[in-house]
């Protein structure tokens, strides 16, 4: 086993299980199916020169890859069934070709792959395939691990859209280019330079279909105040990043007695018109991933896991857990079709809350069309000198020490300035109070991982009314990294030309010296030190109050 695709990594790579629970035999089931993939891609992106797009096969693609991401799918039997599916479809859209275009043979092995029959051989096919550091090309390899981590975040948010209906050949078509750009040993750093930069090109536009989708779905979020604490009641707990399977259980629910409570990057939800209609749609419950041993083991109900992050279920709480779409884990129900009846059935048998429980609120909803309705106000509030700055202090939250650093750095941002955020590592500081600036909060809750097309539309937004680039706005990003979503999004902030990004809490341990040296030396990009270095360098050494 070789995984070294989020900032959990173990010491340089994780080689005989991943810290975040993936045993060696997933890694390599993982590997084949990306190399799977490679192959159905070869045929693909050869389809395409003569007209022949196979939307199954693009679909596919995406959802296979979505679920080879951190903390996704642990379940080896789900990756043998995506295995043999992928050389199933392969062998159907080569038939296709075939007999539009005549005989069509690749050299490439993963273009004929068999799978084995037996899982355990399977696993060593796996494991023949694992892409392992490579000293010899060291920096091509770093970019090609880029740019397949990149991919998988795409993938991602082009499955998110293609749930709700939107679909763009451009994402389909690049994320084929791609896959079968790494069967060819020929590229030189200069290629990988190029397709890793078109990788954070093509993300902007899978964020853009997703954001479409999400709004075009369920309307504009609107600010919205969410209690963080429970009422009396049965209770389902919903984690992960689907906003469709959230609405199917509101449906489901609906006059059963049951109130629905969202977790970790699932309390944006809260701030859509067609999500928070629904009465029985109660409040948030809990903070980030990595807490959910202990936040699991004491929510009263069902809890029902829509996509990453999936850790492994205690068994004080197992039962309660279920997955659905591309999540898994080994030995936890699996809700199929949307069918949610056994969620339903266990929040039924457990106690649910047995008590009113009061608690603070926390304001979410602060999407780009909600802060572009106030953009008057922000214009004139920075044009008085009443907000001096935006800090963008977004991304990822983890289990590894350092994040702290997030919580100290929005503690101490200085009055007069205005911190934007979203993603999960908002839970490091999402329930202070930071008061307002002339009635505009001084925290504002963008949404989650998925929004990220929202921020960045907000920052052009705001150079376009002040008529200067992002880099020359008093905008600052403080970014956390995990996993391979904030790869994707990291290089479209690149593709855009957005520097001086700082980034934490750990730099990617698949970045070669001479790739970090390419973002340092093209985008100023840099390592977190500490909250008051950084504010002070950052806001160019003015006196910061406490
Ligand atoms: Fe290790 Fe992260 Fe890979 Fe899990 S996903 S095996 S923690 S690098
Ligand atoms: Fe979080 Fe997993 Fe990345 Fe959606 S829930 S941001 S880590």
């Amino acid at each position: 086993m070789f995984c070294n695709q989020c900032e959990q990594v173990a010491q340089g790579g994780c080689i005989k299980i991943g810290a975040c629970g993936k045993k060696s035999d997933v890694a390599a089931l993982q590997d084949l199916l990306v190399y799977a993939l490679k192959g159905l891609s070869l045929y693909a992106v050869e389809g395409r020169t003569a007209g022949i797009v196979d939307r199954k096969v693009d679909e596919f693609a995406v959802s296979a890859l979505f679920s080879t991401l951190t903390n996704v799918n642990f379940d080896p039997e789900r990756f043998v069934t995506l295995i043999n599916e992928c050389v199933e479809l392969r062998e159907a859209l080569k038939k296709k070709i075939q007999s539009a275009m005549g005989n069509t043979e690749f050299s490439e092995e993963a273009a004929a792959f068999v799978p084995a029959k037996i899982i355990g051989e399977m696993v060593k096919q796996g494991a023949a395939v694992t892409i392992t550091p490579n000293e010899v090309n060291a920096d091509v390899a770093s970019l090609e691990q880029t740019t397949l981590y990149g991919l998988k975040g795409i993938a991602a948010y082009a499955y998110h859209a293609q749930v709700l209906g939107r679909k763009d050949d451009a994402v389909y078509a690049y994320v084929h280019e791609a896959l079968r750009s790494m069967l060819n040993k020929e590229l030189t750093l200069e290629n990988w330079v190029e397709i890793a930069l078109k990788c954070g090109e093509v993300n902007l536009k899978a964020m853009e279909l997703l954001d479409a989708a999400n709004t075009g779905t369920y309307g504009h979020p609107v600010p919205t105040a969410v209690p963080l604490g429970a009422i009396k009641g049965k209770a389902i707990l919903v984690s992960g990043h689907d906003l469709q399977d959230l609405e199917v259980i509101l449906k489901q629910t609906e006059g059963k007695g049951i109130n629905i409570y969202t977790h970790g990057e699932m309390l944006p939800t809260h701030g859509y018109p067609e999500l928070k209609k629904y009465p029985h749609f109660y409040g948030h419950y809990g903070t980030a991933w990595q807490n959910q041993h202990m936040e699991f083991a004491k929510f009263p109900g069902a809890i029902v896991m829509t996509t990453n992050c999936l850790q492994k279920p205690h068994d004080s709480y197992r039962k309660n857990v279920f997955t659905c779409g591309l999540v898994g884990w080994p030995g936890v129900t699996h809700i199929s079709g949307r069918d949610f009846s056994p969620a339903i059935a266990r929040a039924l048998e457990l106690p649910g809350f047995t008590a009113d429980t009061p608690g603070k609120t926390v304001m979410t909803g602060f999407a780009r069309n909600a802060v572009m309705g106030v953009a008057d106000k922000v214009i004139e509030g920075v044009k008085s000198g009443a907000i001096r700055h935006f800090f963008l202090v977004a991304g990822c939250d983890g289990a590894k020490p350092g994040r702290n650093y997030y919580t100290e750095f929005v503690e101490k941002v200085p009055k007069d300035c205005v911190v934007l955020t979203l993603a999960c590592g908002k839970f490091r500081f999402f329930d202070k109070d930071l008061g307002d600036i002339g009635g505009i909060p001084r925290l504002l809750d963008i949404g989650q991982c998925n929004d990220a097309y929202s921020a960045i539309q907000i920052a052009l937004a705001l150079s376009k009314a002040f008529n200067v680039g992002v880099n020359e706005l008093p905008l600052s990003m403080v970014l956390s990294w995990y996993e391979q979503k904030a790869v994707a999004i990291l290089l479209t902030l690149l593709y855009l030309g957005i520097k001086d990004i700082r980034l934490g809490p750990t730099l990617p341990s698949f970045l070669t010296p001479n790739v970090l040296d390419f973002l340092v030396q093209n985008y100023n990009i840099k390592p977190i030190k500490t909250p008051d270095e950084d504010l002070s360098e950052i806001l160019k050494e003015e006196p910061i109050e406490a």
